[in-house]
């Protein structure tokens, strides 16, 4: 039993990255440096949250397997395409991404793009690379994926967040873009964990919808909270930009104890919607307070 969240990340991060280092081509050929920027932004240290939150929702639901690797890998490779996106001068224009140069100083904005758009597609073939699995399944999974990060959400919330440059938005109109930006790809990724094992009934899944939807929200609440205590010095880039570009967030919009309260009180309602999973869910449960507690 992996009781320490350390020791659970560690190894879901294993998993995910063993299959990550199988599916990303090798970076030699004529097309080196597209190889080499999309190694370097998938191998950069991220948390592979989303991978992990897909581990342990198909273990909730029944067990994990090579299969729940795979779409692991698909849901990790669409976050990394994002980010490259996100941090291009045409978006956030960002030099540093987890400490490091961001792919497009590291390598150049074409080599960017191109690493983006090739993690995108490498993600949807995985999902056609699934084994003992039927295909209507493989479609379902397929469709969710298209629509999860794409025009239903993660795309269309990028591009409420650019729309709202320089503008304050409300609370509810905040929630909205980070249900899209950010909360669709975490709700994804547990409900295609779930689905992956072909064992969810529609109401553990209706279940799983609601828990990854109340964790999305407050994802994105921590993060926004994690801004305002870094240090100066920590402080960066990102928020100067922010600030510039007066973006909303929680914090700005309810102020820090406020925002701790709301993290805290959808941490609670994702935990009672557990309930149904006895201690199978153990893992989403430690995932969860990570979440909510994590400070980077
Ligand atoms: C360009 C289509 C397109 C979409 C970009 C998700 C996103 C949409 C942009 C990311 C901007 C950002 C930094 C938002 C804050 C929340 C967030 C997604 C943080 C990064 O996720 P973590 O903490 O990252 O899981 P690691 O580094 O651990 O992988």
């Amino acid at each position: 039993m992996r009781n320490n969240l350390k020791q659970l990340l560690a190894s879901y991060g294993e998993q995910v990255d063993s299959q990550l280092e199988q599916i990303l081509p090798v970076a030699n050929g004529p097309a080196e440096a597209l190889f080499a920027a999309m190694r370097y932004s998938v191998f950069n240290g991220g948390k592979r949250l989303r991978p992990a939150l897909c581990f342990a929702a198909a273990e909730a639901v029944a067990a994990s397997d090579d299969n729940t690797a795979r779409v692991a890998a698909a849901l990790e490779m669409i976050h990394a395409y994002s980010l490259i996106h996100d941090d291009l001068p045409a978006m956030d224009n960002d030099d540093l991404r987890r400490g490091k140069p961001t792919c497009h100083i590291q390598f150049d904005e074409a080599t960017a793009i191109l690493a983006g758009d090739g993690l995108q597609s490498l993600a949807f073939q995985q999902l056609t690379e699934l084994r003992n699995i039927s295909a209507e399944l493989v479609v379902k999974l397929l469709s969710m994926l298209a629509t999860y990060s794409g025009c239903s959400g993660m795309v269309t919330g990028q591009a409420i967040d650019l729309a709202a440059t320089g503008q304050s938005l409300n609370l509810e109109q905040l929630k909205t873009m980070h249900r899209h930006k950010t909360g669709a790809l975490i709700e994804a990724s547990v409900l295609m964990g779930a689905i992956t094992t072909a064992k969810a009934s529609e109401q553990q899944l209706a279940v799983l919808k609601k828990f990854a939807s109340d964790i999305g929200l407050a994802f994105q609440i921590q993060d926004d909270i994690i801004d305002v205590e870094s240090s100066t010095e920590q402080l960066g880039k990102q928020q100067g930009a922010d600030a510039l570009n007066q973006k909303s967030t929680y914090t700005s919009i309810m102020g820090l104890e406020e925002a701790r309260t709301e993290a805290a009180s959808l941490y609670q309602q994702s935990m009672a919607s557990l309930d149904l999973f006895g201690e199978r869910a153990d893992s989403l449960r430690q995932l969860a307070s990570f979440i909510v507690n994590r400070a980077y």
